[in-house]
């Protein structure tokens, strides 16, 4: 459906001498108040209130916004898809446990709430669907499409997955079958061999080459017409692929990954070309899976052409609990001592991490969790010392995509005693991970449309600029986020969500949400 919607649609104004609305934009001036903390001559810590002024602006007009995926015949991809179609549609259908309607219930934007401030004369909190903070695209209005290496259409593909209720899956099939995946790349070395025989419909060679390249872009380009779109998203949500290894002269700079292309270099993986496809052609691409699809030369390649990239692996359900459990215990000053994670799954995402390659990325993506939360308790650990930790992962086809997670928390408590947390864990996986999907949209698609620069009285639109090309504010949708070269990785499921928030009330120039309730507490 179209999508642009007018401004006066925005659910709140700011009144505030530091805020300008035009029909186009929403103009702020905004004080960043951090503590900058030196060490003295004595050793001993000095910490200075700082304030650093920057102007954002904020494009107003929604996009007519399409997306597409890379799988979008898995799991994922179809669970995705009938999902947005179910929403847009209103569909109610019935289930053995009686009638269930569309929703967006695990989607941060579209499902949970922000506080917007205190209401003046009571003093209650007012709290705000997050999809309300900034003027962002609803995901009704998505257009879909994408690539798998199968052809099967999605109403077929929907039933291969084993996911919706047959009750569903009939209200949508209609829709589901005309939409067929576009050909793909398929490097067979870099996915399990287990996956050959669902690969029909391919781009002809297997290797990386310019014509691969330049056929996704074309495809990008050709959906970008057929639907009238002001703008695409990219995610990978194929088949976790196994790391490639980093090479020096290969896919170390932005110009050795190109030449690497360009002769063949089997080195590069599928999901690479595509990263460096949308990448060139300027738009911006995520990475749903655990691989190193983001070699150096693809970061320094998105840094050349200001293009946003974010990444990696979707965070649904076992990690997404560990990085609150761990800031939980680790906060309350508990000694997590042990972390062991087993999980089977019967889908094909399980069927294709059986192998061992594979199962190698993503033990390293749901294993590096926990670092920032043990780094920074120095009372708790010395440097240099970390809690065990261990991922098991085996393919269990019975129990299909009711993926089970069962996670031991091992720790240390006062006097030398012990407490140990079992957590079972059912997760229907890819009703966990669409969500997400949805939101690493719908946020990367809103930094589009976000520019800033150091405050300056000189008001010229010119020195604005957008974000780094690494969009680490997605972090809270991914398990192993990706940030700017040399910067920190927040695993912090509460600092990631703090940091989404107040970045998007910055940009129209309120200040950030603070649970201090002051007004409450002066007698
Ligand atoms: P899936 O195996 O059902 O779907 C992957 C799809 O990608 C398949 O249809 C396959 O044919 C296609 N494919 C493989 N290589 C391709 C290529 N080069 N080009 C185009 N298509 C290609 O898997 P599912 O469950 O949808 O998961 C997708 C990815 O997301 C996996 O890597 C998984 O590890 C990751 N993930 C999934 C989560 C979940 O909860 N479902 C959470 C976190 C990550
Ligand atoms: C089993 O670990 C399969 C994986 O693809 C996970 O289901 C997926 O990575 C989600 O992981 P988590 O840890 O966020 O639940």
């Amino acid at each position: 459906g179209g999508a642009s919607t007018s401004p006066a649609k925005e659910p709140f104004v700011v009144d505030s001498p530091n805020v300008e609305y035009t029909d186009a934009s929403i103009k702020s001036k905004y004080t960043y108040r951090t503590t900058a903390v030196k060490k003295n001559a004595d050793g001993k810590y000095v910490a200075a209130p700082k304030e650093t002024l920057y102007d954002f602006k904020v494009d107003r007009k929604i996009p007519k916004l399409g997306v597409m995926l890379v799988g979008l015949g898995g799991n994922n991809g179809t669970t995705v898809t009938a999902g947005i179609l179910a929403n847009r549609r209103g569909l109610v259908w019935e289930t053995k446990e009686g009638k269930r309607s569309a929703n967006y219930y695990g989607s941060v934007i579209m499902g949970s709430t922000t506080k917007l401030g205190v209401d003046s004369e009571t003093g209650k909190e007012i709290n705000i669907p997050f999809h309300d903070l900034l003027p962002m695209v609803h995901p009704n209005d998505l257009v879909i499409g994408g690539w798998d290496i199968s052809g099967m259409n999605l109403a077929d593909a929907m039933d291969r997955a084993k996911v919706l209720e047959p009750s569903l899956k009939a209200l949508v099939r209609k829709e589901m079958s005309y939409i067929k995946p576009l050909p793909s790349i398929y490097y067979p070395d870099f996915i399990a061999a287990n996956q050959e025989e669902r690969a029909d419909n391919l781009i002809p060679g297997t290797k990386a080459c310019n014509d691969h390249v330049k056929q996704i872009r074309k495809d990008i380009q050709e959906f970008k017409a057929a639907n009238g779109l002001d703008k695409v998203i990219i995610q990978w949500t194929a088949n976790t692929e196994r790391y490639a290894d980093i090479i020096e002269g290969v896919n170390d700079t932005a110009d050795n990954l190109l030449k690497a292309i360009e002769s063949g270099h089997e080195e590069v993986s599928p999901s690479t070309v595509f990263a460096v496809a949308c990448i060139l052609e300027g738009v911006p691409f995520i990475n749903g899976s655990p691989q190193n699809t983001f070699v150096p030369g693809a970061i320094e390649l998105a840094e050349k052409h200001n293009a946003f990239i974010g990444g990696d692996d979707f965070k649904s359900g076992q990690t997404k609990m560990k990085s609150a459990l761990v800031d939980f215990l680790i906060n309350a000053g508990i000694k997590l001592t042990s972390i062991a994670s087993y999980n089977h799954l019967g889908n094909n995402d399980g069927m294709n991490l059986s192998s061992q390659k594979q199962f190698r990325s993503k033990e390293i993506s749901k294993s590096n969790v926990v670092d920032d939360m043990v780094a920074a308790n120095t009372v708790l650990y010395k440097k240099g010392e970390h809690p065990d930790h261990t991922v098991v992962i085996k393919y269990m086809p019975a129990v299909g995509d009711d993926k089970r997670a069962l996670d031991e928390y091992y720790a240390e408590i006062f006097l030398g005693g012990h407490q140990t947390i079992s957590i079972f864990n059912v997760c229907e996986d890819s009703l966990l991970a669409s969500p997400l999907i949805i939101d690493l949209v719908l946020v990367a698609e809103m930094m589009t449309r976000i520019q800033w620069k150091a405050h300056s009285a000189d008001a010229a639109d010119a020195k604005y600029a957008g974000f780094h090309s690494v969009l680490s504010i997605l972090s809270y949708m991914l398990k192993a986020p990706l940030t700017p070269p040399g910067t920190p990785v927040i695993n912090a499921l509460a600092k990631q969500r703090a940091a989404l928030t107040n970045i998007f009330r910055a940009c129209v120039g309120l200040e950030p949400e603070n649970d201090m309730t002051l007004e409450h507490k002066l007698f």
